[in-house]
């Protein structure tokens, strides 16, 4: 038997419209998965079950914003209803938002926590009970380098993937005895929308001051696709993960194992 194989398992992917969400559910589609995903509204969704279906794969979309309750626990017995379980959920949906601490709304800082912290809670929460009747489960949260380290600007996001990387081992600690396994997965820096601002070509043609930095951080010299994510990703996802628990598997090219180029 294929311990890599996801045939028979239906997956959700959140905020999985386009870029890493996208990449992740395609993967897991291509393994066998029945792939269901949500976004922030009908136009990105329907634009998503398009770009799934050149890719091949029938996807369910459904519109739900991650932050509200109500609404992920509707989608989830919808789910239930539809497909009868939820076997592997990934909590991708996310947004950053750059500013300087000492500038920071509250608001915002709540906002970003919300989206990138509660909401994995909320959704998890909601499939957690469909898990531990059937006695198995897969939660892979996204997590990220600002799980390890902070860096400029990114104070309310370093806090909710710090925290999302805590969460993550509470909730292998709390289920492990239903046989959930819940995971992390921790992308380096992946060229997506989110990080765009931070590769845009400078008005001279050169390159943007940080993507240099990252290259300069990276052993790989080069940033992440939302490709390279896949293969963890449908390991997590597999049996092949079944005594994997409570781990944050970082895919990033060697970040967080490298000071950084040495000068020459
Ligand atoms: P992205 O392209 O901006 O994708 C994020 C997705 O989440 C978008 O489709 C977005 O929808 C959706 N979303 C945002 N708020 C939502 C909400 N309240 N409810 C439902 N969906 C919502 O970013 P990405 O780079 O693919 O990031 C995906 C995940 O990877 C995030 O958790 C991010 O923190 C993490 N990550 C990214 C990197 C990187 O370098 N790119 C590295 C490490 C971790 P809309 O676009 O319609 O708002
Ligand atoms: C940033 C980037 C990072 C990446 C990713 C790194 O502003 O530093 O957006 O946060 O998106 O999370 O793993
Ligand atoms: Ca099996």
């Amino acid at each position: 038997m294929n311990k890599f194989s996801l045939e028979g398992k239906v997956a959700l992917v959140t905020g999985a419209s386009s870029g890493i969400g996208f990449a992740l559910a395609k993967g897991l589609g291509d393994a066998g998965a029945q792939v269901i995903f949500n976004d922030i509204n009908q136009e990105v969704v329907d634009k998503g079950i398009e770009e799934y279906k050149k890719k091949g794969i029938e996807a369910k979309g459904y519109v739900c914003d991650v932050t509200n309750e109500e609404k992920v626990i509707e989608m989830i017995s919808s789910i239930e209803k539809e497909f009868g379980k939820v076997d592997i959920l990934i909590n991708n949906a996310g947004i950053i938002k750059r500013v300087p601490m000492h500038e920071m709304a509250s608001d915002d800082f709540r906002k970003v926590i919300d989206v990138d912290l509660t909401a994995p809670f909320i959704v998890s929460k909601a499939v957690l009970p469909g898990m531990m009747n059937r006695r198995s489960g897969k939660i892979i949260n996204v997590c990220s380098m600002m799980s390890e380290l902070g860096r400029e600007t990114v104070s309310a996001y370093a806090a909710a993937k710090g925290g999302l990387k805590m969460l993550t081992r509470n909730i292998a600690s709390e289920y492990g005895e239903y046989n959930i396994q819940c995971n992390g997965i921790g992308p380096g820096y992946i060229a997506t929308p989110m990080t765009n601002p931070l590769r845009e070509k400078q008005a001279d043609g050169s390159r943007h001051p940080f993507d240099q930095f990252i290259l300069s951080k990276t052993p790989a010299e080069r940033w992440g696709e939302a490709e390279d994510l896949v293969g963890p990703a449908v390991f997590l996802a597999s049996e092949a993960s079944d005594f994997v628990n409570g781990h944050v598997l970082y895919v990033d090219g060697g970040i967080l194992a490298y000071l950084g180029k040495q000068p020459k």
